[in-house]
C-alpha cells in the first residue's frame, strides 16, 4: 500500500511540474506575441476642455495654429514651412468621437509648404516630449487616413534626437519604410497604413510625422485625418 501511494504521490508531482513548465511556457509566448502600442492617445479621444490645459505649451506655434479640440494629449505639429491647423476634429472619424487632424493654412513667403502632424509630442524641434527610443531597434507603426480635400501626396517620415533633452540641434531626418509605397496617395475613404524604421545606436528619442511636403499648385484647405495609431517595438519574433 504504501508503494502505491508513494507512486501516486510521485505522479501527482510529475503531473504538477508539467502543468507549471505548461503555465511557464503560454505566459512566455503571449509576453513575446503581445506588443505594446506605446502611442499614448491612439484614436485622439482624449481631448482636452480648454486649449491651456495639460499639453505643453512650449510645443504650440503660432504657426501650428492650435484647433477648438487641443490639447489633443500624445501628438503634436511640426509646421516646418507655412501655416496650419491641426488638433482632434469630430468632422470626420474612423472610430469612436474624434480623430486627429491638419488642414494648411498657407504657404511662406517663398511659397513653400513643408507641414506635419506627429505621432508623439513635439513642435519638431523640441524632443524633450518625443518618444523614448530604445537603441538599434526595429519599431512598426500604422494608423488611418483620409483626406478631404486631398493633397496629392503624403510622405511618413520620422524624426530622431540624439540627446534625451531633444534640442533642435540634435535632430535629424529620418525615411520609414512605408509598406506596399514609398509615399501615400490620400483617398477621401479611410484607409490603414503601416511600416518600419529602426533606430539607431545614439538614437534617444523620437516621434513619427505625417508630412504633406511643398506642391505646385494652391494647397489651402488641404485636410488629412489621421486615427487609430499603432507603434510598436518590432520583435525579433515578428520580424519576416
Ligand atoms: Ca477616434
Amino acid at each position: 500500500m504504501m508503494c502505491v501511494e508513494y507512486m501516486k504521490v510521485q505522479e501527482m508531482r510529475k503531473i504538477w511540474i508539467v502543468m507549471c513548465a505548461v503555465i511557464v511556457v503560454v505566459s512566455l509566448v503571449s509576453a513575446a506575441g503581445a506588443a505594446t502600442n506605446i502611442m499614448p492617445n491612439p484614436g485622439a479621444e482624449e481631448v482636452g476642455a480648454s486649449p491651456y490645459s495639460g499639453y505643453p505649451q512650449e510645443l504650440l506655434s503660432l504657426r501650428g495654429k492650435a484647433a477648438e479640440f487641443i490639447p489633443i494629449e500624445g501628438w503634436g505639429c511640426y509646421p516646418s514651412c507655412g501655416y496650419c491647423t491641426w488638433g482632434a476634429t469630430d468632422k470626420e472619424v474612423h472610430s469612436g468621437k474624434y480623430s486627429a487632424f491638419l488642414t494648411v493654412d498657407g504657404s511662406d513667403d517663398r511659397g513653400v509648404t513643408d507641414l506635419n502632424i506627429c505621432l508623439g509630442q513635439t513642435d519638431g524641434r523640441n524632443g524633450k516630449y518625443a518618444f523614448t527610443a530604445k537603441a538599434n531597434t526595429a519599431y512598426r507603426f500604422s494608423f488611418w487616413l483620409k483626406g478631404d480635400p486631398a493633397p496629392a501626396v503624403v510622405y511618413v517620415r520620422w524624426l530622431a534626437w540624439k540627446t534625451e533633452e531633444g534640442l533642435p540641434e540634435d535632430r535629424e531626418w529620418r525615411d520609414t519604410n512605408l509598406i506596399g509605397s514609398k509615399r501615400i496617395i490620400p483617398s477621401a475613404e479611410w484607409k490603414k497604413y503601416e511600416g518600419t524604421f529602426t533606430t539607431a545606436a545614439d538614437t534617444k528619442k523620437f516621434v513619427v510625422r505625417i508630412q504633406i511636403p511643398l506642391q505646385a499648385k494652391s494647397q489651402k484647405g488641404q485636410t488629412i485625418y489621421i486615427e487609430d495609431v499603432e507603434i510598436t517595438e518590432l520583435t525579433e519574433g515578428r520580424v519576416k
